[in-house]
């Protein structure tokens, strides 16, 4: 089995960036002076870098610097009182293993900011490690479901009434199908006529995705503490790929729904090619790669969840494909505001893969399904 490693740990070197890192760094009161600087390429949302100083003993050290999107997290304070919390939590839960360290500035924030929000940066511990975009190698996709699980488990008694919703309504399927149907019709930029088809699938399609969220209001379904970005590339690896170190991205740790969390995992790390692929002939669901993460996943929370939740793990990823695609579309139809796009017709073309991956979903969700119950009673080994 080959295995892709992720773009994001393929850094671009010495490459000059339009921020003075040694100032922010001296905010956070970090030693030392900077010597480079690398972007990390990977996330659809914030800007990160590598930032490395040379200390005063002449060894290296390197931080992690973001600059969070404040046109998405509206309220940055409140992600980063979130994130204090929840790393906290779970610093408490694995002794200190591999925890996530946010640095902290002179007046005690674990963020630094100018400018009203717009210059917002924060500063943590980096790991030499690797991450996976594609991937079929079903050990490491194995183990990102223990990592997945293992997170899930760590905040099961964490208490949710301590967290900022930092993005309202985030996976409420519901309300995202509604927002693109109404901008559809609004069409302020003049785009809605070229994209008819992907538009009649998702309305087709729109009751079925919904479910979870049907299910949820009806209370039929708990919400318990998730992370809600669940891509594998979410989970840094030690450089040999031997087993995970830790969970990164933790802006969007929020109540929702276990089937959410395991579908959006199943929905980046079970695709046979990128999130973004153009070749709609390479997109799909491969069975192996999802029985490798449903294993892992499960192994952290059997016994745990409910007979309903159990029930509706394939039917999440399914949901979850559909609601990012309208998420995409959402975004090209209303002017790409949102995700940072690479080129003009980016958001299309992801729209279009997520339709193409959510399309093979739905003939599959039979076995889907019975493969969940199978890696659930333990069988699945
Ligand atoms: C965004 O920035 P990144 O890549 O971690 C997005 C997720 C999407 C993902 C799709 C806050 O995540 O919801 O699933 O892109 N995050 C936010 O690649 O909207
Ligand atoms: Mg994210």
């Amino acid at each position: 089995m080959t295995r892709v490693k992720s773009r994001g740990c393929e850094a671009e070197k010495n490459v000059r960036h339009e921020y003075d890192f040694q100032r922010i760094g001296e905010h956070f009161r970090l030693p030392g002076k900077v010597i480079r600087s690398e972007r990390m390429p990977s996330g659809n949302i914030n800007k990160t870098y590598r930032v490395t100083y040379r200390m005063d003993d002449g060894t290296n050290k390197s931080y992690l610097f973001q600059k969070v999107n404040t046109y998405v997290f509206k309220n940055p304070a409140e992600v980063m009182e979130n994130i204090d919390r929840i790393t906290g939590h779970i610093y408490k839960k694995r002794d200190g293993r591999n925890a996530l360290h946010f640095h902290h500035t002179v007046e005690g924030k674990n963020y630094y900011s100018e400018e009203g929000n717009e210059f917002f940066w924060r500063v943590r511990n980096y790991f030499d490690s690797v991450t996976f975009d594609v991937c079929n190698d079903v050990q490491i996709l194995y183990l990102a479901g223990v990592a997945f699980g293992e997170f899930q488990r760590d905040l099961r008694d964490f208490d949710a009434s301590l967290l900022h919703e930092t993005i309202k309504d985030f996976h409420n399927t519901k309300k995202r199908l509604e927002t693109l149907f109404k901008d559809a019709k609004e069409d302020e930029y003049g785009r809605a006529d070229t994209v008819r088809e992907e538009l009649t699938y998702i309305a087709g399609v729109r009751d079925k995705a919904c479910t979870l969220i049907d299910m949820l209001e009806k209370g039929q379904l708990p919400l318990r503490v998730t992370h809600n970005d669940t891509k594998i590339n979410n989970v840094l690896f030690e450089v040999d790929g031997s087993s995970p170190l830790t969970v990164i991205d933790l802006d969007t740790v929020m109540p929702g729904l276990v089937a959410y969390d395991f579908g959006d995992a199943i929905r980046f790390s079970a695709n046979t090619a990128a999130e973004d692929e153009k070749d709609l002939s390479q997109i799909s669901m491969d069975l192996e790669q999802f029985k490798a993460f449903t294993d892992g996943f499960l192994s952290e929370l059997r016994g745990s969840l409910t007979e309903k939740e159990v029930d509706t793990l394939a039917l999440g990823a399914f949901c979850i494909t559909v609601e990012l695609a309208a998420r995409f579309l959402d975004d090209y139809l209303t002017g790409d505001k949102y995700f940072k796009t690479l080129y003009p017709e980016h958001n299309l073309v992801r729209t279009r893969a997520q339709l193409t991956l959510a399309k093979d979903m739905e003939g599959k969700l039979k076995k889907m399904r019975e493969i969940v119950l199978q890696c659930y009673s333990g069988d699945g080994i």
